[in-house]
């Protein structure tokens, strides 16, 4: 592998999936605007277009809603047959404050102002010229308005997601329990995601009612949960170390455009110590904390190492020895898999309950540098290249095979490999 074949191809593939907007994920099993992958890509677009990443925010930020949420889906409406659910299932023109694209109702992690710091230092003059940071600053300010206002419950600090889409680690096995009690829809589900992967390699028929039934009751009751006792509601460790590095982030760029930075540095240092409450001494991860029952997921997942993230995390060294130990790399896995490999239920093969995802393992990375870990970090940058590079940039991979599954020519994957061989 040479870094320019690297590149080049990672330059074709974000070509394809281009929109003249925005890049959709995968250009069969994804074909819209998803709200944490554009972020993600925009990362990678940078070095590529700086214009074209800058577009990339732009334009996912043009159908924010009024409260200040970013939807989880922007729709492209002639693609409407072809991811199910689709714009017809939310209405959301229907709803009030909902942008004039159609969107779902739902939300993605807020890794936004990161991704709009590293586009601006990529292209500090082109990004001046074209006051990117003065459009996009009131629009993350809202953003994690939106958390802080509608998802941060009384008492608390860290956001909750209501739905397991809003993870963006759909099925992990931090969910199983709590969907276990709530009902299904009853109808047929249609699963176009089908005719793009294998049905063992996507969430199953019976995970599918369970989400229709959740965003159903949601989109029911206005896409806000505060209206009666809702029923999934977690703090997820992923979640909230993205909020808590994007306030970093946004502290940044209001330096950069005259702004107050002190709100945000507070912010951020209020998420990484509410973090702490999430944090499990016997697993050496952060957990999920269930919102409804008042408990801990006790599992260990990759979200509970992003975390690492966080400059001055007081858990750092113990999350980089869990890291290295057996739930994670430690039986020689080429990237950090989603869940406890010792885990009798981690399937290596199965979406977010086993296999290595590429998003996660660049996080994990970046977490590395910011602890100083440069000889792991430049390990997985290796494997995370060269598995890319070997296997068409899969949407997720067998952490110890390398193996691919999913999607191909998938966008972050393309991108994050593209920021990593810089
Ligand atoms: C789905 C687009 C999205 C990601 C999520 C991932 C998957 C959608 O694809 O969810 O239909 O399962 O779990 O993180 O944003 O790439």
């Amino acid at each position: 592998m040479t870094w320019s074949s690297l590149a080049d191809e990672a330059g074709r593939i974000l070509e394809g999936n281009w929109s003249g907007g925005y890049t959709t994920p995968a250009s069969g099993l994804y074909p819209h605007q998803w709200s944490w992958d554009s972020a993600f890509i925009a990362i990678g677009l940078r070095w590529l277009s700086a214009s074209r990443a800058r577009t990339e925010l732009d334009s996912l930020f043009a159908s924010q809603w009024a409260d200040g949420r970013v939807p989880q889906i922007v729709y492209d409406p002639a693609r409407e047959d072809d991811y199910q659910p689709g714009a017809a299932f939310w209405d959301s023109a229907a709803i009030s404050g909902a942008p004039e694209r159609p969107t779902t109702g739902l939300v993605q992690p807020p890794n936004h102002a990161v991704a709009a710091w590293l586009v601006h230092t990529a292209d500090i003059e082109g990004s001046r010229q074209a006051r990117f940071l003065e459009r996009l600053y009131p629009k993350l300010v809202a953003w994690h308005q939106y958390l802080t206002m509608t998802r941060v419950s009384p008492g608390r600090t860290l956001a909750a997601i209501v739905h397991p889409w809003e993870s963006g680690t759909d099925n992990s096995p931090l969910w199983d329990d709590a969907l276990a009690t709530l009902p299904k829809v009853a109808r047929d589900i249609p699963r176009p995601d089908l005719e793009h992967a294998g049905a063992d390699e996507r969430p199953s028929q019976k995970e599918y009612g369970t989400y229709y039934w959740l965003a159903e009751a949601y989109r029911d009751q206005g896409c806000d949960h505060r209206e009666g006792q809702w029923r999934f509601l977690f703090e997820d460790p992923s979640f909230n170390a993205l909020w808590s590095a994007s306030e970093h982030a946004l502290a940044r760029i209001a330096t950069e455009i005259g702004r107050d930075p002190v709100p945000h540095h507070e912010r951020a240092r209020a998420v990484t110590s509410a973090l702490d409450s999430l944090y499990d001494e016997s697993l050496g991860v952060f957990v999920a904390w269930d919102a409804v029952r008042h408990a801990p997921v006790r599992k260990a997942t990759v979200s509970g190492l992003i975390p690492l993230l966080l400059p001055g995390l007081t858990q750092a060294d113990q999350l980089i020895r869990t890291l290295r130990g057996p739930t994670f790399l430690g039986d020689h896995a080429l990237l950090v898999p989603s869940y406890d490999a010792t885990a009798p239920d981690h399937d290596p093969t199965q979406y977010w309950r086993g296999p290595s995802w590429f998003n996660m393992t660049w996080m994990v990375i970046q977490g590395l540098r910011t602890h100083d870990q440069d000889a792991l970090a430049d390990s997985l940058t290796q494997h995370f290249c060269a598995l890319a590079l070997e296997h068409d940039f899969p949407e997720y991979v067998d952490p110890w095979t390398g193996a691919p599954h999913g999607a191909r020519r998938f966008s972050w994957t393309a991108a994050l490999a593209l920021d990593l061989a810089r």
